[in-house]
């Protein structure tokens, strides 16, 4: 951790997080276990697998300006209202967000920065540009990534993880500069993709994957955009995103051969429609991974109102939002995403800069699992993810999974009971059951405390 870097809990109604402090209120719901996460800054690690990862992203956007310190905590207008998420919408709530106070919170996505970045290269904001690792690469920050720590109340397994990090990328371009391209390429389809190959070496490795573009019903061009122009920017971000990926992953299936393994094939990739308030049309990739389907990126052509409120009316763009564990889980073979967090020595003696290897994994040490039984409170009062944070508090990185075994409604009395199984491991030694009973106790507790549920 920096020095300097202080995290102390709540007192006297401020909450301290990387040196400031801030008013809490009945918003506040980031906990301590969270909060110690916002300083371990692991993408600064130059031997961490998410560090060589972000590294190797870098280097496939050499014409992009590079951003990788940007602290966490950002305003509920930039995380959201910025991105024009409706006030209702689901990814705001208390279960889902840590927030520092009401106006305030832990970023859930690297697209926070997107107004703000855009905004500051518009208006050739220096303190903001200087932050940038390679300033004169995209001087007004046309085009640019973001890597970062992101936070979400979310449910706990191997893939799904309440600190995470995204790595985001914005391209855009003067319309008059689309028009151009266009209209040289006299409307042949290969604009796009000549324009997003210019200047990069080894672009046949995109050809093994399909970037054309079908714009259906549920997924619409914005009225403020011609349909060619859409279409250029979905083909252009598709194109980018595929070299990006399939280099990517090249380099993880010649770490499994050098380590002895059959690749089986490869990793399969596909795009699927999606939604999100700040893109349309929108996609989600996915790659195929011991055979299933892992998200591991959104992206979309950007909602024209960022742009004309960054003061760039002139310009259009796509952006990208892809989760870096995921990658890095595929690329070095690593099964568990808390080991990220890990700082045993077999774990991280295994990686060095600029290297992609097969993570060889330690002997696991056995589980021991814990079932807990209680009727609900009155209606719509228990949310999971509070369960999800509760476990954490008490029992922090030795839990591995939190799941539903069991839920019935009594049939005279109408009353809910549910159980939990959770499974405690830890990576680096065996638990004891005393150990691990001292814990359940713990949650047991904090359950009939703070979540108002009777235990059976
Ligand atoms: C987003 O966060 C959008 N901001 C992405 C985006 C950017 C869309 C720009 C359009 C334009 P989403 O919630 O799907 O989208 O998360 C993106 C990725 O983060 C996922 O595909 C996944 O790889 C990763 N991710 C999400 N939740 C978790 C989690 N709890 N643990 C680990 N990785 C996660
Ligand atoms: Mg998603």
């Amino acid at each position: 951790r920096a020095a300097g870097v202080r995290l102390q809990s709540s007192a006297a109604g401020r909450l301290a997080v990387l040196g400031a402090t801030y008013p809490t209120d009945g918003w506040t719901n980031t906990t301590a276990a969270i909060l110690d996460k916002t300083g371990r800054g692991l993408l600064h690690q130059p031997s961490h697998p998410l560090a060589i990862l972000k590294d190797l992203i870098f280097r496939e956007f050499p014409g992009y300006a590079h951003y990788d310190s940007l602290e966490p905590v950002v305003t509920a207008q930039q995380n959201f209202d910025s991105l024009g998420f409706a006030p209702d919408h689901p990814g705001r709530a208390k279960t889902d967000t840590y927030y520092i106070n009401r106006d305030t919170l832990l970023r859930t996505h690297t697209s926070a920065h997107q107004l703000q970045l855009l905004a500051a290269g518009a208006r050739r904001d220096g303190a903001l540009l200087a932050l940038a690792k390679n300033g004169s690469a995209a001087p007004g920050n046309e085009r640019f990534l973001v890597a970062a720590d992101v936070y979400r109340r979310d449910e706990i397994d191997a893939s799904h993880y309440p600190a995470f990090h995204q790595v985001e990328g914005v391209c855009t371009f003067a319309r008059s500069e689309i028009r151009d391209l266009l209209r040289r390429a006299n409307g042949s389809a290969s604009a796009a993709a000549a324009a997003a190959d210019s200047g990069v070496e080894a672009a046949s490795t995109a050809a093994a994957l399909s970037d054309a573009t079908v714009i259906g019903a549920g997924n619409p061009i914005q009225p403020e955009h011609a349909a060619e122009e859409a279409v250029f920017l979905a083909e252009h971000m598709k194109r980018t995103m595929n070299r990006m990926v399939v280099g990517i992953l090249a380099k993880a299936v010649d770490a499994q051969k050098t380590s002895g393994e059959d690749p089986a094939g490869g990793f399969p990739v596909r795009w699927i429609d999606a939604q999100f308030p700040f893109t349309s049309p929108s996609w989600e990739m996915e790659v195929q991974f011991q055979g299933e389907w892992l998200e591991i990126c959104g992206c979309g052509v950007m909602k024209q109102f960022i742009l004309n409120d960054a003061g760039m009316p002139d310009r259009v763009g796509w952006a990208f939002g892809f989760g870096l564990e995921r990658l890095a889980m595929l690329l070095f073979g690593i099964r568990d995403i808390r080991l990220f967090w890990s700082s045993d020595p077999r774990f991280t003696a295994q990686f060095s800069p600029g290297r992609i290897n097969t993570f060889r994994q330690f002997s696991r040490h056995p589980p021991c699992t814990k079932d807990v039984s209680f009727w609900l409170p009155a209606a719509g009062a228990f949310h999971e993810n509070d369960l999800m944070d509760l476990v954490r508090e008490a029992a922090g990185d030795l839990v591995e999974g939190v799941r539903l075994v069991d839920s019935f409604t009594h049939p005279k009395s109408g009353r809910v009971s549910q159980c939990y199984r959770i499974d405690y491991r830890s990576m680096d030694r065996t638990v004891t059951n005393d150990e691990i009973n001292a814990i359940q106790e713990r949650v047991r507790d904090s359950m009939v405390r703070r979540l108002g549920v009777e235990l059976r």
